[in-house]
């Protein structure tokens, strides 16, 4: 009615108007009045007025209006009624310092634990609804209440928001987590970290809250999720659970007495291996899945001993194995430990190791030790297993911080030991955890060493003043820190006169050229007989060329020396453009390209039907370490014209891997679905080095990749590139670089110009071997000073001293 009224007032304005210019309405007559008939007419009239056409257009513009309204209103309830809607989730932790913890918060169903529960949520809801995100906060919920060994309460809760899919990237967990810190109230005059959130007095320096859990609070299995008390100090609690078929997802809550801490050591544990995207075991150092606090994370299976240790009474250990399966579990038990202290004074001699050895040391550790030596001539020489210390760079350290006597240095894991020497009689060692994870235990050795004469007689002094035996010098294995006992070392085969060819004996004639002359070789005859080092063909007869095999050569009347060929067996025919640049189609079969969401990334190296070796600072960093975004291109020449391609299943990336030095950089690969045998004229695995195999200075290899053509491009070439490059002297590379471990291996052209670059890292260095003609893969492109620059030659992972560890994983490579 309201609306009616407003409407008529309107149009008999507008009537008035009319009226009073009648000239400009042409052709319409004002109808006269007949006496007596006053009232009719005037209602005509009106009625006439109100229908001229200027209202018409007024009053249908007004409906349009009033529709279009309608229809606006209905679409937007319609929009934001279907608009999908994400909830976020985040997970978190803070310490209430002034209330006391009550055994009754251990029951979730208690009238403690909910009053207290209550009081948090509220806390949480008000610092939440009063900020930034209040339109988005949807609910807290305090999940554990715990005791804890700094005082107070630690309280776990979630959070969680909802808000339009697209709008998600707006909710950060730096931005929800600063609210709730920005809310604790502290004063810089007490100079506590406490303070006021709310009335409840939190510990600043406790709140941590991530959002990168992959849980909702409420989808926790309740049938596989216990809480476990290690209330007596002695003894071990079993942790155990197995499953023959059907899913496991389990949450077990370890929580100590007050003033200890948890020891959680896993005997074995049956998972499917694929990088944790299925299957995982992780450990925390709190009561829910708060990722910043992960301990270890293990996604293999396992039959050593590992151990790990919280920094606080508590611990959650989550196991995941979804999928049906012949069997998996965990088989651990868990203790109470007590702190260990964290300042020694520790003589001369003797041993120490990582908080808490032999278990896992957990982060935010901090060690010191003081050494004293009797005599001021003698200072401290530390023997460090399977470990090592260098200067520390401008970069921060990964493995351990070392300072011994105000000197910086890094640590970092090896697999031999290592000796460091401190030149003075008192030294002062501090070490700081560095890694955000629990890390390796450490053992050293200290004992005292002669300054002035660090190396006894008949040992050798290395670069880096460790002396090692006389008798380890040139032996293949790497003694020194820096191995410089393995550099400047001269193989030289006999000069074979008459007294050494009599020695040589068995080696006559058996097709090696054991003398230099190869003299041993001449002479021989057809009917040798077979020896360990002939071949045997399959019908008995002995071919007395070892490499017959896999040469692409028929030997044998049966042709049984070219059966079961595993890697790279038609090499040998292949015809290439030497000094090319572009690689024929088919000319490097075993070359990959590993893509990264799509992109081309890395190279890689087929070494059976479903691994590849690449190298590991392709894969090093959250997202680029998961499978998950991967693919591996094989049979392919021109970028997009892979004969077959496949996700990556799982990513094994070395355990030593140095990102500051490239040590170790080395990563095996598996294909989510092996290369079809019948792509074997297209797709072929090259062959492994035997182990430890020496490589010869100036010998010709080919380095292939689809990286940049120059160091200043921008992108990389989309036709399989190759070059053909020279193994380089490895006390040249050594005095080139510096830092080039036993490793690494440099190849290139003193000249520049022939070089791998970005793009190739991971691809291979291929060398074809004389004696037999088979390509092996001797390097992995790894690092260099720039591309193709003189005097700085490319450097190469040395394949040939990971063979045992890529035979731990490739078990059924030949
Ligand atoms: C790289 O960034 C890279 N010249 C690979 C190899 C070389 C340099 C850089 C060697 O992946």
């Amino acid at each position: 009615p309201c609306l009616q009224s407003y409407f008529q007032s309107c149009i008999s304005n507008i009537s008035i108007q009319v009226v009073s210019v009648p000239g400009k309405l042409p052709g319409r007559r004002l109808p006269r009045n007949p006496i007596g008939k006053a009232r009719a007419p005037k209602q005509s009239k009106k009625r006439a007025l109100f229908w001229n056409v200027q209202n018409k257009i007024i009053l249908f513009t007004v409906f349009l209006f009033i529709l279009a309204v309608i229809a606006w209103t209905l679409l937007w309830l319609y929009i934001s009624k279907t608009e999908s809607k994400d909830a976020f989730y985040f997970v978190g932790m803070f310490r209430i310092t002034n209330l006391e913890f009550l055994p009754e918060y251990q029951q979730k169903e208690s009238r403690e634990f909910l009053s207290m529960a209550r009081t948090v949520q509220q806390v949480v809801n008000l610092v939440y609804t009063t900020s930034a995100f209040s339109k988005f906060y949807k609910q807290s919920v305090v999940a554990d209440v715990s005791s804890n060994n700094k005082g107070g309460l630690l309280v776990h809760f979630w959070i969680v928001f909802v808000m339009p899919h697209a709008k998600g990237h707006i909710i950060c967990e730096e931005c929800v987590a600063a609210i709730l810190k920005d809310s604790i109230q502290t004063s810089i005059t007490n100079r506590t970290s406490v303070g006021s959130l709310q009335g409840l007095a939190v510990d600043m320096d406790s709140v941590v809250l991530n959002g990168d859990c992959w849980e909702s609070p409420f989808s926790t299995d309740k049938g596989c999720s216990q809480y476990f008390y290690a209330d007596h100090l002695t003894l071990r609690y079993p942790l155990e659970i197995s499953a023959t078929s059907g899913r496991l997802m389990c949450h077990f809550k370890l929580v100590a007495v007050v003033g200890y801490l948890i020891r959680l050591s896993i005997e074995s544990i049956q998972l499917e291996a694929d990088n944790c995207i299925t299957d995982s075991l992780t450990v925390y150092d709190a009561l829910l899945p708060i990722g910043s606090t992960i301990l270890y994370r293990i996604c293999e299976p396992t039959r050593t001993l590992i151990s790990f240790v919280s920094t606080n009474n508590i611990m959650l250990v989550t196991l995941k194995s979804p999928y049906v399966r012949k069997l998996s579990g965990i088989w651990a038990y868990f203790e109470a430990i007590p702190e260990q202290s964290k300042g020694h004074w520790s003589g001369f001699e003797g041993k120490i190791s990582s908080p808490y050895y032999p278990s896992y040391y957990p982060p935010k550790c901090k060690c010191t030790w003081k050494f004293q030596t009797p005599l001021s001539t003698l200072g401290i020489a530390l023997k460090f297993y399977n470990y090592s210390i260098t200067k520390k760079s401008m970069k921060g350290c990964e493995h351990g911080w070392w300072e011994i006597n105000e000197h910086m240095y890094c640590g970092s894991y090896m697999d031999h030991q290592t000796i460091f020497r401190v030149p003075s009689s008192l030294v002062h060692i501090q070490l700081q955890c560095s890694s955000r994870l629990s890390d390796k235990p450490l053992l050293v050795e200290y004992g005292s060493y002669n300054i002035s004469q660090p190396c006894p007689v008949g040992s050798f002094r290395c670069s880096s003043c460790s002396c090692v035996p006389q008798a380890q010098r040139c032996d293949g294995v790497n003694d020194c820190l820096d191995d410089s006992d393995e550099l400047f070392c001269v193989t030289t085969k006999p000069a074979c006169n008459t007294s050494s060819f009599r020695q040589l004996g068995p080696l006559v004639c058996d097709g090696f050229q054991d003398c230099e002359d190869g003299q041993d070789e001449q002479n021989c005859t057809w009917s040798i007989p077979c020896t360990n080092r002939t071949f045997k063909c399959g019908n008995d007869i002995c071919f007395r060329k070892q490499n017959a095999q896999c040469d692409g050569i028929v030997d044998c009347a049966d042709g049984s020396d070219e059966e079961g060929c595993s890697c790279s067996w038609t090499s040998s025919s292949l015809h290439r453009i030497i000094g090319g640049s572009d690689s024929q189609e088919g000319a490097w079969p075993w070359q990959v390209s590993l893509h990264f969401v799509g992109s081309a990334y890395c190279g890689a190296s087929v070494i059976s039907r479903e691994w590849l070796l690449s190298a590991a600072h392709c894969f090093h960093g959250n997202r680029l370490s998961d499978p998950t975004p991967w693919t591996a291109h094989l049979g392919m020449s021109v970028q997009g014209n892979a004969k077959f391609v496949s996700p990556v299943r799982r990513i094994v990336v070395h355990e030593y891997y140095n990102s500051q030095t490239f040590d170790y950089d080395i990563a095996l690969l598996q294909l989510s679905v092996a290369w079809p045998e019948t792509m074997k004229q297209l797709i072929q695995p090259i062959c492994i080095p035997p182990a430890g195999q020496k490589v010869h200075s100036w010998e010709k290899c080919w380095v292939t990749g689809w990286g940049r053509r120059h160091e200043t491009d921008n992108k990389g070439s989309p036709v399989l590139q190759q070059a053909e490059v020279e193994l380089i002297d490895q006390t040249v590379c050594v005095s080139t670089y510096g830092i080039i471990t036993s490793r690494m291996l440099c190849a290139g052209v003193m000249s520049g110009n022939r070089d791998a670059c970005k793009g190739d890292s991971g691809g291979p260095l291929s060398c074809r071997r004389k004696s037999d003609g088979k390509w092996i893969l001797t390097g992995i492109v790894s690092w260099g000073h720039g591309c193709g620059r003189p005097n700085f030659p490319g450097v190469y992972t040395r394949v040939s001293n990971f063979v045992p560890w890529i035979h731990k994983y490739v078990p059924s490579l030949l």
